[in-house]
């Protein structure tokens, strides 16, 4: 596809059928502040590789969609103010206008199938928001993995968010959840969001056996592996929830709405646990790096 520029590694391992692992920037942009987001995004980059897979993190730059950034357009993209994030509904725009932007989940997902990526790993996808009832506030990620058959590593989804009605919406549209190496749904900075997941698997293998079977079942869509977050870098339900109760009253009152509210949330959450939410972010974007580099490997082995 004319738009892609892609990183001559990840261009050599594509066509040497070698495993990749799609990585996001939204989370470098708009998730992390300056300079733990660079510093994150080159670790989560050698974590790839150093379980044998080659790392592409995608952005938008100058009209054209990057899969594999330089490490001079990593530390470029990482200092920059006013990045657009975008998702499914901007992706063609930016490119039409030679802009530069962040890729969320969903518009990673659209960057990794195009350049023929079927694993991606990330902290957390987004979800229905709480009080959807009312606001309509479901994020874009989740009808991407109804329809783009990428794997997508997460520690569940944000603990922000209303993850029954998340699970809820996920089934309807016939989304696979498979909580890795447990039975219940991760919750982010939680191991246990207190929610069985619906499918449980405990091996790699198994998880790039199910992304074969759908695509030859003809089952359109991704799958949504849910990664628990470390057991030394958890912070317990009990202790995050009353925080994250008091920012969302905290955008509520300010009026904070559609994409500016999840970076508004994590922002406020690491000044509320003074840097432990941003700890225990990296700590699990690292796990699930290593994880999306073994179920990569495992497709790319066709076990
Ligand atoms: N994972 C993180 N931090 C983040 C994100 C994921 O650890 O900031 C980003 C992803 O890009 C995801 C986005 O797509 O948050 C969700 O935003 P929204 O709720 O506005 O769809």
């Amino acid at each position: 596809m004319d738009a892609l520029t892609l990183a001559p590694d990840v261009a050599r391992a594509l066509r040497d059928g070698a495993p990749v692992v799609a990585l996001e920037s939204t989370i470098i942009t708009h998730g992390m502040p300056w300079p733990e987001n660079l510093e994150t995004a080159q670790r989560v980059e050698a974590e790839v590789r150093a379980h044998g897979a080659v790392p592409a993190t995608m952005a938008v730059m100058g009209g054209r969609i990057h899969i594999g950034l330089t490490e001079a357009e990593l530390q470029a993209l990482a200092q920059a103010q006013g990045v657009a994030k975008l998702s499914r509904a901007d992706l063609a725009a930016c490119l039409a206008t030679g802009g530069t932007g962040a890729t969320t989940v969903a518009a990673t997902m659209i960057c990794a199938r195009l350049a023929g990526i079927s694993v991606f790993a990330t902290g957390g996808i987004g979800g229905v928001h709480r009080g959807a009832e009312t606001s309509f506030d479901i994020s874009a990620d989740l009808p991407e993995l109804a329809q783009t058959a990428v794997t997508v590593v997460a520690a569940g989804a944000k603990a922000i968010l209303d993850l029954p009605k998340t699970l809820e919406w996920l089934e309807t549209a016939g989304v696979p959840v498979i909580a890795f190496g447990q039975d219940a749904f991760p919750a982010f900075w939680s191991r246990d969001s207190g929610l069985k997941a619906p499918l449980r698997m405990d091996r790699a293998e198994d998880i790039a056996a199910a992304a074969r079977m759908r695509a030859a079942l003809g089952v359109p869509g991704g799958q949504l592996v849910a990664n628990p977050i470390p057991v030394e870098a958890e912070i317990a339900r009990a202790e995050i929830m009353p925080v994250v109760e008091q920012a969302l009253s905290e955008a509520a009152a300010r009026g904070i709405a559609a994409k500016a509210v999840t970076p508004f949330l994590l922002q406020r959450i690491f000044e509320l646990t003074e840097g432990r939410s941003l700890d225990a972010n990296i700590a699990l974007v690292l796990n699930n790096a290593r994880l999306g580099a073994a179920i990569a490997g495992a497709l790319a082995r066709g076990v």
